[in-house]
């Protein structure tokens, strides 16, 4: 048991996994934990923003206050960009895809993030997150869109930080699913979920039903159905905070495609597929109602996609009514 481990002795012991890995992975990591850790601290103040200043304005110290995605987004990239590691990434923030200035080393990874999911959150006090996906680059030369449109099963990495009650960084590198939760006293990530594993079914959905009214019939009977199951609702509105409850009590999260949404809400390359990767590292499922998340072939970088996610038994049987009300898929 190694509950207490602070993350960057868990990273080096898990690199004697890789044999021959050179570290670059474990280094891009640590980058990563440093750019959480900045991002927490701020998020946490954020409730003094008023004395501290109004987005978009100048603080009581007359700096530019900064929206928090957009503080985020800049932390990463800054923090991220200088390390060596990565050949370019993507962001939920950026057009299109962020190179490696040209006077910092380039390494053979790419890294896709949400940099602050459901961060219009923030002023009312909920839990917001980080999202990150990480692959390797397979073509030779310069990065290019084409590099990131890859299945999510070709993930190397995939994890999130959620700031709640506490700052906790959950990932998977393919051999399980570790949760660590930030000591402000030492500024140390810490073990303290090791090898989690989600409820083969849960008593928890999560779907907005404010728009039941553009459902499609397989999301209205499904619903339906599990009201009949006696299932609780617990629906935040944040997708990081709903995904982490349902992961470690059990339970499912819906955004379907819908009227309003046609191809669904969330996106694929820096939603989805890592959250995907991780409930399925943990026993649970993740589809698109008719198909496995990471086997979907992504065409965009911002592309968007319908998610079904939890419990395995909660999503098989969703994708039962989903599938039920479109023609089988053609093989
Ligand atoms: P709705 C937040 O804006 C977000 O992107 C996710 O974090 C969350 O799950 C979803 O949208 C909520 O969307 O339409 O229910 O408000």
């Amino acid at each position: 048991m190694k509950i207490g481990m602070p993350l960057t002795k868990f990273l080096l012991e898990e690199q004697r996994h890789y044999p021959g890995s050179t570290g670059n992975f474990t280094g891009l990591f640590s980058d990563l934990a440093v750019a959480a850790k900045i991002i927490s601290r701020e998020v946490n103040k954020a409730g003094l923003i008023n004395i501290l200043g109004e987005a978009g304005r100048t603080n009581v110290q007359g700096e530019e206050v900064q929206k928090l995605d957009a503080y985020a987004n800049s932390t990463i990239i800054k923090t991220m960009e200088h390390g060596g590691h990565l050949s370019g990434m993507a962001s939920e923030e950026c057009e299109g895809v962020i190179d490696i200035p040209d006077h910092y080393p380039r390494g053979h990874y790419l890294l896709m993030f949400d940099p602050l999911d459901g961060s219009s959150n923030i002023d009312v006090n909920i839990s917001v997150g980080t999202i990150f996906s990480i692959i390797r680059k397979t073509t030779e030369g310069e990065t290019t869109e084409k590099d990131f449109l890859r299945p999510g099963a070709e993930q190397v990495s995939a994890g999130y930080i959620i700031y709640g009650s506490s700052t906790m960084l959950v990932y998977t590198t393919g051999h399980g699913v570790h949760g660590f939760t930030l000591d402000p006293s030492v500024g140390e990530f810490l073990l303290s979920h090791e090898d989690i594993r989600t409820a083969e079914k849960g008593n928890i959905y999560s779907i907005n039903e404010g728009n039941t009214k553009n459902w499609s019939g397989g999301a209205l009977k499904y619903v339906e159905e599990i009201k009949k199951d006696g299932l609780s609702a617990r629906y935040v509105g944040s997708l990081v905070a709903d995904f982490h409850r349902n992961l470690l009590k059990g339970g499912v999260f819906l955004y379907p495609a819908d009227k309003k949404n046609p191809k669904g809400k969330l996106r694929l390359l820096y939603e989805a597929n890592p959250l995907a990767f991780i409930v399925e590292q943990a026993g649970g499922a993740a589809s698109t109602g008719l198909e496995r998340i990471l086997d979907v072939k992504p065409k965009e970088l911002h592309q968007r996609t319908p998610l079904i996610i939890g419990s395995q038994a909660d999503v098989k049987k969703a994708e039962r009514f989903f599938r039920a009300e479109t023609p089988a898929l053609s093989n």
